[in-house]
This record gives structure tokens, sequence and C-alpha cells, in this order.
């Protein structure tokens, strides 16, 4: 069984790693349709070794196609997933716009794959935002075994989570700080070559900015909304890869050389774990690959049972693009798409 798969949003970072994720995994694939905004009608993009051309997302017939896979923005989303997934292919939306609709699932196939049996209620199931689909894949044995009770996350988040946009800002700062002096900032409020940046997204009526936010609203919604979780998002100046110190406190027993255990048997996950110099990972490493990585685990005795965590992906891949494809694939398992 093979399947018509249509890629919307397929020039932008996620939408070509969708097309690259699509191909490397071998998903069975009849027909791949690349759609795009008018602005980019016959841009080439590549699936394998195929080129395959853009076509304009509003006058395409998306009966003729049985998944579609969505990397566009929350407003564009809100207007058209609805819509395709009437028009009768199941859609998998990398946006914000559904992750909290209580007739989507919202899915890391590590987590919470039986959600994936509802989708069928609006035709959508969501993506997680990058931070928390690494968080709660590393979160998720954890809670099995021991319960979590609060979770303190710190995050540093590279600038490709903010689009091509955001690596095309900080190359050019990097290039030209010591020699023009620092590009002004377009994409981002404040500098970000050679600086950190202790704001995502936008600002809430608490302080808290919706980055932050979703990282709680989706890890409730996924894993146990009796987790406090409490975090503060910052952009750092790496190009690729999503990093995260992260401190647990559970209500039953489990230390840091349990967790390890656990965790290296846990799907979707690697633990490296020594102390030398290659004895834990860090962004750069990640880049490019499937797993989320888990270092630096240690006790926290500052609680009764507590731990640290530093916990690293690839933001393009699990945190976005690989994520949506690994969906594709349990939908495939289960025979929920419907040609
Ligand atoms: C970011 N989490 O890193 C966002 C992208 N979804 O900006």
């Amino acid at each position: 069984m093979s399947y018509r798969v249509a890629v919307v949003g397929a020039t932008g970072n996620v939408g070509r790693e969708m097309l690259n994720i699509l191909e490397e995994v071998e998903f069975p694939i009849s027909k791949i349709h690349a759609l795009a905004s008018r602005k980019s009608i016959g841009v080439e993009v590549s699936f394998g070794e195929q080129i395959v051309r853009c076509e304009d997302i509003e006058q395409f017939d998306f009966s003729k196609v049985d998944l579609v896979l969505m990397s566009v923005s929350g407003s564009f989303s809100k207007e058209w997933s609805p819509k395709i997934g009437a028009a009768g292919p199941i859609v998998i939306d990398n946006s914000s716009a559904f992750r909290m609709d209580p007739d989507v699932p919202l899915v890391v196939p590590e987590v919470n794959p039986d959600d994936v049996e509802w989708a069928d209620r609006k035709n959508i199931i969501a993506n997680p935002n990058c931070s928390t689909a690494q968080l709660v894949v590393a979160l998720k044995p954890l809670h099995e075994r021991a319960r979590i009770k609060r979770v303190v996350v710190s995050t540093y988040q590279s600038v490709s989570g903010a689009g091509k946009e955001g690596m095309d800002e900080l190359f050019d700062q990097t290039k030209n700080v010591f020699v023009l002096g620092a590009t002004p900032p377009k994409k981002f409020p404040k500098q970000i070559a050679f600086n950190v940046i202790p704001f995502i997204g936008s600002f809430n009526d608490d302080g808290y900015t919706d980055e932050e936010a979703k990282m709680w609203n989706e890890t409730h919604k996924m894993i146990d909304p009796d987790i406090k979780l409490t975090v503060t998002c910052v952009r750092v100046p790496v190009m690729v890869g999503h990093s995260e110190a992260v401190n647990i406190e559970f209500h039953e027993p489990l230390d840091a050389d349990e967790a390890r255990d656990l965790l290296r048997e846990s799907p979707g996950l690697i633990v490296i774990d020594q102390r030398n110099d290659k004895g834990y990972i860090t962004p750069k490493e990640a880049q490019g690959e499937f797993p989320v990585f888990v270092s630096r685990i240690r006790n926290d005795p500052t609680v009764e049972h507590g731990i640290n965590l530093w916990v690293v992906a690839d933001n393009l891949r699990k945190g976005a693009a690989l994520n949506a494809v690994q969906i594709a694939q349990l939908l495939h398992e289960r025979d929920l798409i419907k040609r």
C-alpha cells in the first residue's frame, strides 16, 4: 500500500526536512506534491533523487491525496487544515493552531501513540512545539516509573526555530559584527550574534511568553495535567539543535543511576553520560540526528527525590519534521490512512 502525499510549506526549513525524512525512512509514497504560497509556485525542491516543482495551494485539489503534512503559520493552518481535512486526507499540522483543541490529538509517537486513534474527529493531528517534543520523550518514562511532581526547565533554543530568516540573521550578524558592526536585528528583538535573548514568541499577561506556556500546556495534554512545569525559554546563537537543562522532582524514589538505566531502554532516546569530555552531547552533534539525547544525569540533593538532566535534539527533525513523519508512519502501521 502506498499513499498520495502533499507537503504544504515545502520551501521552508521544516517543509524541506519533511521531504528529506519521508524519503530517508522510505515512507510508502506513490505520488508526492510540494505545495506553497503563490510566490513560491514553480520553485524546485528535492525529494530524494526527484526534483519536485511547487504547486499553488489555492488551486490544489486535496481530494487527490491521502495524507497532508503542513508546515505553515498558525493563522494559515487555522484557515486551511479544516478545509483540507474535510476534503478527505488526514492532516498532520506542525503549527500551534490546533494543539490544544480537545478534538485534535497532539501526538509524540514515543509518548501517546494511541491518541492517533481518535484523529478522525477533525481529520487533523497536531505536532507539538519543538521544545516540548524533545522534553516529553525524556519525561514520559520517568513519569511512568516515579510520577513527576514538578519540572523546572531552561531552554537554549537555536535560531533555526525561527525559520530561515533567523538563520540568515545569525549568519550575517556574526560575519559582520567585527568588520561593519552588527547588522541591526530584524527577526529577533535584539542582536543574536555573540548574545543570548531570554524571550521567544510573544509576552502573555502573566509575564511568561507563549513559547513557555506551550511547554506546560502541551506536556499536560500529552502526559499528565498534574505535572507542575515552569520554564524560561532562551534563544542562543546556535544554528540547529535545541538544548534544555531540566530539573525534575518525583513523588516516588528514583535516583540518577536508575533514571539513566531507564532512559537507556526507552524509545527515541540515546543516553550519552560519562564524566569526560566526550561524555555529554551538544547541539552541534545532535544536528541531523533522529533521537533525543540525554546527558549530565545527576541527583538533585536539594529535594527528596529529584534529578537534573541535559536534553538535546535536532529541532527541525524530532522537534518538527521527523515527529510529523513518525506520526504518518504510526497511521500507516495502524491502517488509519484512508485512500
Ligand atoms: C522556536 N519553538 O524555536 C519555536 C519554533 N516552533 O522559535
